[in-house]
């Protein structure tokens, strides 16, 4: 039987790195009894961080599926990495759940990918419960933290536990709804509540009326009685503050040491009873609920069961063998085995309700982003609003041959995460492999390596030059060969003229009385064009120019197509030389967001990475600079923004436009391509 909706509890787990995600997903796992021992990073034991990747690594590279069952309900927690290159999973996550589990460092407090976090789940209308974690380490403070939530992230986050204790002295968890402590032996199973010890009353019910405070505000009914001063039920509390939670008027905040399993049962509590079911709040996936649908955000390669896609119910039930249709490639789907997981353990499953989220193996044709249906219909498949790439490598096979097997493999990878993304640029040619941060990069250069077999190597790419004219000029090609046999003749004259903005080709074919015939203009053509695709600066394509073809002549018998196409090259060649012509380079819009500390010295950069400011919005705590760059100056950004920033910096670009690079530059860029075409030519 699936699970009703109304039993079921989606919650992402976000953050930023190293906030103990997956350590208190491992937690939670452990107090409801769905795994048997705590697991820990430094063991490479925990059920969410389960990859090779992740335990050389000690950090989460993927979302991760668990369940646990708690007060009767099924919480899926979805466990996600906190680093801004794997991002995407983090986003995929939130786009499928009611509610978030936002966890930030007591000694921390707010950092960049908490705000992030915070905002994704704040664009989808998500219920939001703030976990302040660590709170057993040097310097963590918990009236500090809940202090930076409030000025940084809401001032509606409310503190619903409190620390007993501090640092190493921390010895458990006030449950401020249920008004009980938890203080059981540090890494066992937390056992049952106790009495809240008597030191602590005062700081106890000093918080416990702010809680009150805040949740009678959002309901009339109880604020009024509550002025009365009247006891209000804990059952009415939790009641009004899960639909507080529900609407986003309140953010509880919730205090563990997940490595010590403290304060777990009192988040569970939370989870069930603060974040709103699939029944209670409907998330907008646009996609109606008649029959069945469900939606895929994650794919895992899975090393023994192949691909698995993990979807979330939509409406309907998805059942095991049975048929859905993929909206996207419009083929039909046979659903084998429905799984539940813990993340790489699963379990077969019959099937999962409206609502609910679990996998499934083997589908041929569908990955992330995709909608599964039972019967086609007029919807949008909802977007996963992914992150472009930021930064690219050129890839190269280091064993000779080795080129196919790598663009299968990259291809896959990409497959599974779509913020991975392989081209080939058509301009230098390179395959260009690009993401979302350096180690995101080298992640996948690890995994074509270990699940493929082939190593590769990472290259900074070639920027795409381009060269253009700034001048009219006119020249003539004559291709002549007479000499015994049948002869080679082509004449052409033509003139250049720069078009608007640098960009596009025309040909404009202006013969009068047939001094070249007919057939022969398009091959002057074509042999412009082909002299174009290598300018004589750089080597470079040219473009933003117009050819006019005025004059020429001709040979009865020795004239071919192949002679006009070297006339009209030559022709180009010279002319070319005598219109001004310039090296372009690509400018990108680049966006950076950095602690305001650091605006100084970023900008700084920026400008002697010939960098032109266009802005700066500060906001809580964080500026974000947007400037143009060209690209030959921000290809090695990410270390730089690292050590200025102390990692604390996140950037994105996207290219804006081509622009002409200055002299001085464009000698060198001139000096070296001319270097690299003698040796080449050695
Ligand atoms: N002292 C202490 N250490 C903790 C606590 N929670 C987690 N850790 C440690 O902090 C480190 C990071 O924990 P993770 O669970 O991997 O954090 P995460 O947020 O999942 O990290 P990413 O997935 O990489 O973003 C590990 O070394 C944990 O053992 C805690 O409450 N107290
Ligand atoms: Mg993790």
């Amino acid at each position: 039987m699936p699970v009703e909706p109304g039993k079921i509890r989606n919650v992402a787990v976000v953050g930023h790195r190293s906030t103990g995600k997956t350590s208190l997903v491992e937690a939670m796992l452990f107090q409801a009894g769905a795994i048997n021992r705590l697991g820990t990073i430094e063991a490479g034991s925990t059920t969410g961080d389960w990859d090779d990747d992740e335990h050389n690594r000690q950090m989460s590279l993927a979302a991760s599926l668990c369940h646990v069952e708690w007060q009767g309900r099924k919480i899926n927690l979805i466990d996600t990495p906190g680093d801004p290159g794997f991002q995407g999973d983090m986003i995929a996550a939130l786009r499928v759940v009611e509610g978030a589990l936002v966890t930030v460092s007591a000694v921390m407090g707010v950092e960049v990918q908490t705000s992030r976090a915070w905002q994704r789940a704040e664009q989808y209308d998500l219920s939001r419960v703030v976990v302040v974690n660590m709170l057993d380490r040097e310097r963590a403070d918990f009236f500090r933290t809940l202090e930076s939530l409030r000025d940084q992230l809401s001032p509606r986050c409310v503190a619903v536990h409190l620390p007993i204790g501090a640092e190493h002295e921390l010895t458990g968890v006030v449950d401020l709804l249920h008004m009980k402590a938890y203080t059981s032996p540090e890494g066992e199973r937390e056992a049952a509540p106790s009495e809240i010890p008597g030191e602590f009353e005062s700081q106890v019910a000093e918080y416990r009326e702010k809680l009150l405070d805040s949740v009678v505000e959002t309901d009339e009914a109880l604020m009024e009685r509550y002025l009365d001063g009247q006891e209000l039920s804990d059952e009415e509390v939790a009641h009004a503050l899960k639909d507080a939670v529900t609407r986003g008027e309140i953010f509880p905040v919730a205090c563990a040491v997940a490595t010590k399993n403290l304060g777990t049962t009192a988040l569970l509590d939370l989870l069930v009873e603060g974040v709103p079911s699939p029944a209670k709040k409907h998330i907008d996936l646009g996609v109606g609920d008649d029959g069945t649908a469900a939606f895929v955000f994650k794919t895992i390669a899975d090393p023994f069961a192949g691909r698995i896609n993990v979807l979330r119910v939509i409406s309907g039930e998805v059942k095991s063998d049975s048929t859905l249709a993929n909206h996207r490639s419009h083929s039909k789907e046979r659903v084998g085995q429905l799984l539940a997981l813990q993340g790489k353990e699963h379990t077969q499953q019959e099937a999962f309700g409206a609502g609910d989220i679990g996998a499934v193996a083997k589908l041929k044709d569908t990955t992330t982003g995709d909608l599964l249906l039972d019967a086609e219909r007029e919807v949008e498949t909802p977007e996963l609003g992914f992150p472009e790439p930021v930064m690219s490598f050129a890839v190269t096979p280091k064993a000779k041959g080795d080129e196919e097997k790598v663009g299968t493999a990259l291809r896959r990878l990409s497959e599974e995460d779509p913020t991975l993304v392989i081209r080939r640029d058509p301009q230098t040619g390179e395959q260009l492999l690009s993401g979302l941060s350096q180690i995101h990069v080298e992640v996948a250069v690890d995994r074509v390596r270990s699940r493929f077999g082939a190593e590769v190597e990472l290259h900074q790419p070639r920027v795409p030059y381009l060269e253009t004219i700034r001048k009219e000029s006119r020249a003539q090609g004559r291709y002549k060969k007479q000499t015994g046999g049948r002869g080679q003749f082509g004449d052409a004259v033509i003139v250049l003229e720069p078009l608007e903005g640098h960009q596009g080709y025309e040909f404009a074919d202006e013969i009068v009385g047939g001094v070249i015939p007919q057939s022969f203009r398009p091959a002057v053509d074509k042999g412009i064009q082909e002299a174009m695709q290598h300018g004589e600066l750089a080597g470079a394509p040219v473009q933003g120019l117009r050819v006019r073809l005025i004059d020429g002549s001709y040979h009865s018998v020795d004239s071919s197509e192949m002679a006009f196409k070297i006339a009209g090259s030559l022709a180009f060649k010279q002319a070319y030389e005598q219109a001004d012509p310039v090296l372009l380079e690509p400018i990108m819009d680049v966006e950076v967001t950095v602690p305001d500390e650091s605006v100084g010295a970023v900008n700084g950069d920026l400008n002697s990475r010939r960098g032109r400011l266009q802005g700066m919005e500060p906001k809580g705590g964080m500026t974000t600079i947007k400037a143009e760059v060209p690209m030959s100056e921000i290809l090695t950004y990410s270390q730089s923004l690292t050590s200025l920033t102390g990692g604390r910096g996140d950037y994105h670009m996207s290219f804006a436009r081509y622009e002409e690079v200055p002299s001085h530059i464009a000698q060198k860029i001139i000096a070296e391509a001319k270097q690299d075409k003698e040796e080449a030519a050695v």
